[in-house]
């Protein structure tokens, strides 16, 4: 099949927060570096993104933050769509999916698969808030994590340990809003039978498109061997795209039917502005002669391949991707990034630490591309190969090349004279650059393809350092002008071989050798630059990065940490304190606090209660019961039979599912929120005082 036009699209981030560097490292980096290499070869290519502004997430930011959801959309769309473009991500279009032509496209996509039978209705049971009368969707509910156990772990996926997870499987659910148990209520839903997808689906993957990335190709081929269930694409949520239906009161378009068909309305938005330059929208969805490209991050793997395509085959008059090529997660020095854990390396605060080094960030972050697995960002890597590579070996051999031609030729290219044997194999490692680079460029291997960018900037490091044109100059200066030729023969193609990754450097660079406009065409000339051209202003294109630089983002990263310890543990805490006892504990009454030891002569469950143990205790003087909701963290409660345990004995005695509680067990909270009971490192007598 040969295209005539590629559209490419990045996945649409949630607008309920800024973009970090793994949202860039994994998705906006590599689709840049893609769109402009095709810009650059003279293609024709659309590069569309926006921001995914509905959903739950989007909720939640509002509440924490105390503002209408719109404000909160409105405000992380621009601080979103700012980042794009300081960075450099060359969109055609960035829109968002609370526009106007966004609504009614998805609502009208939503009602012609409807209205041709193309969803399956089913009722099922959610939980439900019995006291605020609503569902609760996934993200909504936290509880306990059954693979963990760290409390406050979301309905959809555990942030400790990364788990996804269906509500049904936590421990003890909760609304995440108001804290309140939650019950399960009937719930009428719009499904999209993926089962139905299910070998049209394995013959369009598993058959036709091996060349797909291993790990593409893999979740696929899981997915389909898990075999395919139906999917629902409706929310009870007050936030989205109404369905657009009878009877479908307080229900919503699921954010992820929703949002992908926002590639293709904010494609619509931008060919209905300007018809004469992109032509119409449906040229770019619907002819075959577009290759269809996404980008996207691993988590999303499964609704670009298998959910979205076949809500485009339910419609039929679609072309299909053509390629995913998903990358892996990237972490921060050696944790998984967190947007809620605040454990990222956020670009709008980026740029005010590192002002103008928007490429330095692309370069570590695309030869540290988490393209096959996950890899990990460090600040000891990113000064490394800032120093060491991007100012050392780039920025060392431009910045020869033009000092010396200012030096010893007033900063005019030098005639070529006689070439010599390295001179020619040189030029020739030169000029085969760019076949290695668009074989890599075309299979979306950017690591690698940047790599043999930089090669070519150390080829010009040692031609130069083995050459020493300042030492030639002494004896024969027409040679040392035939070093130079060369060099700025590099240095000119360097521009061009670094320009999809680094454009801003790039940009620099043209400027500096005051070169005309160039093209992909052009790479691999090495007589760009014609003798006697005046070459511009010479500045340094790279910077060193110090130690205290470096070292401020560490202490900073540093304190987020021990902030994120600190709130695991009052979380973890808010949920184990019994309720009844939260109001009347201050620090007076703490400072009364009577702590005793005592030993434990039966512990047990308590009926219906997955939180609750009830312990009987020899307090010295009698036995007491005390009720403690440490039952998660202790799944077989025996193991604290005849154990001396320490408890405060001057609780005033609280009824909780009908069992009188006389006292409080004393536990420590661990990093993960697991409860562990107190007790004493050698034997004492009951009733002891501890003080
Ligand atoms: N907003 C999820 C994410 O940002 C989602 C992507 C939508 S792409 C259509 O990872
Ligand atoms: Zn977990």
């Amino acid at each position: 099949m040969t295209f005539k036009r590629t559209l490419v699209t990045s996945a649409l981030p949630y607008a309920n927060g800024p973009v970090h560097i793994g949202h860039l490292a994994g998705v906006y980096v590599p689709a840049d570096i893609y769109v402009r290499y095709l810009r650059l070869k003279g293609e024709e290519v659309l590069f569309v993104g926006g921001s995914d502004e509905h959903g739950v997430p989007v909720t939640i930011r509002a509440r924490e933050e105390g503002i209408t959801t719109q404000e909160v959309v409105d405000r992380y769309h621009n601080i979103i769509q700012r980042s794009f473009d300081e960075f450099g991500i060359s969109y055609d279009v960035y829109s968002r999916t609370t526009s106007k032509i966004h609504h009614s496209f998805a609502a009208d996509y939503f009602r012609k698969l409807y209205d041709t039978g193309k969803f399956i209705e089913q009722t099922t049971e959610q939980f439900y808030d019995p006291e605020t009368n609503e569902f609760l969707t996934d993200r909504n509910i936290r509880g306990e994590c059954p693979r963990c156990h760290v409390m406050g772990a979301y309905g959809d996926q555990c942030e400790k340990c990364g788990a996804t997870l269906s509500p049904d499987e936590l421990i003890n659910p909760y609304n995440a809003i108001n804290g309140n148990p939650l019950t399960k209520k009937e719930t009428t839903h719009w499904y999209l039978p993926l089962d139905q997808y299910q070998s049209w689906l394995e013959e369009w993957i598993l058959q036709n498109h091996k060349e797909w990335r291993t790990n593409v190709y893999g979740q696929c081929k899981s997915w389909l061997d898990g075999g395919l269930k139906p999917r629902a694409v409706t929310r009870d949520l007050n936030w989205g795209i109404p369905v657009p239906v009878e009877n479908a009161e307080g229900k919503v378009l699921y954010v992820w039917f929703d949002a992908p068909i926002g590639y293709i309305s904010n494609t619509k938005e931008l060919c209905d502005a300007q018809p004469e330059k992109y032509g119409t929208w449906e040229k770019w969805w619907k002819d075959e002669e577009t290759r269809l490209i996404h980008f996207i991050g691993k988590d999303n793997i499964v609704f670009h391949c298998i959910v979205f395509p076949s809500m485009l085959k339910a419609d039929g008059s679609y072309i299909l991707p053509d390629n995913v090529p998903s990358n892996e997660f990237l972490n921060l020095e050696g944790d998984k990034i967190s947007t809620s854990r605040n454990w990222a390396v956020w670009l709008n605060e980026y740029l005010v630490d590192f002002p103008n080094k928007q490429d330095v960030l692309r370069y570590v972050l695309t030869a540290n591309a988490p393209e096959t697995k996950d890899n990990d960002f460090t600040w000891a890597d990113f000064q490394a190969r800032n120093n060491n590579e991007l100012v050392a070996i780039y920025g060392n051999f431009v910045n020869r090349a033009l000092v010396l031609t200012k030096k010893y030729f007033n900063g005019a290219v030098p005639a070529l004279g006689a070439l010599t044997e390295y001179d020619q194999q040189t030029l020739q490692e030169c000029e085969e650059i760019k076949g290695q680079l668009q074989e890599l460029l075309d299979h979306f291997r950017f690591r690698d393809a940047q790599k043999v960018a930089m090669n070519m900037a150390r080829i010009g490091n040692k031609y130069l350092a083995d050459t020493e044109p300042w030492k030639v100059a002494k004896e024969d200066l027409q040679r040392t002008g035939t070093i130079l030729n060369i060099s700025l023969q590099i240095a000119a193609n360097l521009s061009i071989a670094f320009e999809p990754f680094l454009p801003f450097s790039s940009q620099k660079l043209h400027t500096m050798l005051n070169m005309p406009q160039t093209t992909w065409e052009d790479l691999g000339n090495m007589q760009i630059l014609p003798e006697g051209h005046a070459l511009g202003e010479v500045s340094l294109l790279f910077e060193k990065i110090e130690d205290e630089t470096i070292q401020y983002q560490l202490d900073r990263l540093a304190r987020i940490k021990a902030e994120n310890e600190k709130k695991a543990q009052e979380e973890a805490l808010k949920h184990w304190v019994p309720a009844e006892y939260k109001a009347d504990t201050n620090i007076d009454e703490f400072a009364k606090t009577d702590i005793r030891v005592g030993t434990v002569l039966e512990c047990t469950r308590v009926k219906k209660s997955e939180r609750l143990l009830q312990l009987r205790i020899d307090d010295g003087k009698g036995v007491r019961t005390i009720l403690s909701g440490i039952a998660t963290s202790y799944p077989n409660p025996e193991e604290l039979v005849g154990k001396q345990i320490l408890f405060i004995a001057n609780f005033p005695p609280r009824k909780m599912m009908g069992i009188e509680s006389q006292g409080m067990v004393l536990s420590a909270v661990d990093a993960d929120g697991k409860l562990v009971v107190t007790t004493v490192t050698a034997p004492v007598k009951n009733g002891s005082q501890v003080g």
